[in-house]
């Protein structure tokens, strides 16, 4: 009996981590990575950081990489750059921007059901 509780114990324990690990998760997910010159972008069932500060007037290279042969991921649309790219798998594929305005534009997949997004500063 003892032994039983024990177990019933740490399978508590362990979802009670689990929950505060896949909230974290999600929260530390959504927060933007800012980028110097350059970032990678891993694309795998989602965007890989799916959110990314810019900074305004500085050119930045922005590398696809898709390792998901999902053809949902085939392509990305960052349609406020006028950008639609088709993405091979395990390629590098770069992008140029230079963002003119501050504000925030999404980037999403061909069928636009994965969604990604670009803050300016
Ligand atoms: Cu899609």
């Amino acid at each position: 009996m003892e032994l039983d509780k024990i177990i019933v114990s740490l399978l508590g324990f362990g979802g009670i981590g689990f929950i505060g690990w896949f909230f974290f998760g999600k929260k530390a997910s959504s927060n933007a990575v800012e980028v110097g010159d350059a970032i990678t972008i891993q694309v795998s069932g989602g965007y890989a950081p799916a959110t990314i500060q810019l900074q305004k007037d500085k050119k930045t290279t922005i590398t696809f990489h898709r390792t998901d042969p999902s053809s949902c991921l085939e392509e990305v649309v960052l349609s406020d750059f006028k950008i639609r790219k088709f993405l091979p798998l395990n390629k590098d594929i770069s992008i140029e921007i230079t963002p003119q305005k501050a504000g925030e534009f999404p980037f999403v997949c061909g069928m636009n059901m994965f969604h990604g997004k670009i803050i300016v500063k």
